[in-house]
């Protein structure tokens, strides 16, 4: 994706045309609702890194809860989720079986390196979905003279496959197979209650047998701030202290928590809203020339799509774009990601095509 420094021109871009723009770059992007607003300013806050922040341990039962786990602990970003689960799972020195293009690969700034030492065993997963048999041929034999497989990472849905999602019993079967191998299996879930949705199954239901997961409050589910890290009691207590040791322990964080607790209760309710418009902009996408998808495979609210053959780099059409108010970020210079979320209706999504439709169908 683009670096947020880039992005910030393409939103400027935007801005001085003076056209409302029609942001389709990430779910990141909602803001708060008014009900969230509200709670944050009535909410009771006390010094979370002495465990007295009301809000936030409010926060933490209900996603354990949910989940049907025995504990969670809040942490400002997806990625610090992450990368503190495969600190707990891990040691120096051990690799991590994960997709080609999954998140903490691509996007988490080899911390798995920096900060636990593992190096990635990628796997091309088709859109991004791994099945047992491939991971089975990856596992390290348990010979001294080479790297030892440390812990095996899904992604659900998977962000760079196009929002895709793991049938429950392919995940499952991974999950069995990696325990039969000593392995534990982490889920970054970032986007697992679009997932839930897509599938019409319970999140706990769909993430029973990880060992550990991190899911976000703040892409679909809209919460300005926050991801919560799921698990056991003796894991999240590993957690917390890796937490404390990246400086995510965050005092009166209760304010982000209370609009956390309206994203996780009331949020997941509407996300077939963004399924529907994301599959609805693939279909009207795959009819205009030069642009490449299968509109069949869009599952949730992220549409990937190849723009080779309308002779522009993504990069042209992010520019081209923004200038008539719709921001969309290109993936590399032939492939575009869109995602629809709670802040554009399916008029904005229509603008958004129009827009597209225009600057595709110019030649370069
Ligand atoms: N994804 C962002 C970018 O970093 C690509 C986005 O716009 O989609 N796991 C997955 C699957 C994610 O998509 C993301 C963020 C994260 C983890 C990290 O979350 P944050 O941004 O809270 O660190």
């Amino acid at each position: 994706m683009k670096s947020s420094a880039a992005s910030q021109n393409i939103a400027e871009i935007a801005e001085e045309k003076r056209v409302a723009a029609v942001d389709l770059r990430s779910d990141t992007v909602t803001r708060p609702t008014p009900a969230m607003r509200r709670a944050m300013a009535e909410a009771e806050v006390g010094d979370d890194v002495y465990g007295e922040d009301p809000t936030i341990n409010r926060l933490e039962q209900r996603a354990a809860a949910i989940f049907g786990r025995e504990a969670a602990i809040f942490v400002p970003t997806g990625t610090m989720g992450n990368q503190i689960a495969i600190k707990c799972h891990t040691r120096p020195g051990q690799e991590i079986i994960c997709d080609a293009r999954s998140h903490i690969l691509d996007y988490e700034m080899a911390m798995m390196s920096q900060f636990s030492g593992c190096l990635p065993r990628a796997v091309p997963g088709e859109d991004g979905i791994l099945r047992w048999d491939q991971i089975k041929k990856k596992v390290r034999p348990k010979t001294y003279y080479v790297a030892q497989t440390g812990l095996v990472e899904l992604e659900n849905t998977h962000n760079m496959g196009g929002g895709t999602v793991y049938p429950t019993e392919v995940a499952e079967e991974i999950c069995d197979g990696a325990h039969d191998a000593g392995l534990p299996v982490h889920l970054d879930g970032a986007r697992v209650f679009n997932a839930a949705a897509a599938l019409g199954q319970p999140v706990a239901q769909i993430t029973r047998k990880f060992d550990s997961l991190m899911f976000c409050l703040s892409k679909g589910l809209a919460a300005p701030v926050g991801s919560l890290l799921v698990g056991s009691r003796k894991f999240i207590d590993q957690a917390r202290i890796y937490r404390k040791a990246l400086g995510g322990g965050m005092r009166q964080a209760g304010i982000l928590a209370a609009a956390g607790l309206i994203a996780l209760e009331e949020m997941p309710k509407r996300l077939h809203e963004d399924h529907a418009n994301a599959r609805w902009m693939a279909g009207q996408l795959a009819k205009v020339p030069g642009i490449a998808l299968d509109p069949a495979k869009v599952a949730t609210n992220i549409v990937v799509f190849n723009v080779k053959k309308t002779g522009k780099t993504s990069a042209e059409i992010t520019r081209a774009l923004a200038e008539r108010g719709v921001l969309i970020n290109g993936i590399d210079p032939e492939n575009m990601r869109l995602v629809t979320h709670m802040d554009v209706d399916r008029a904005a999504c229509g603008r958004a095509l129009e827009a597209l439709r225009l600057v595709c169908g110019e030649r370069a």
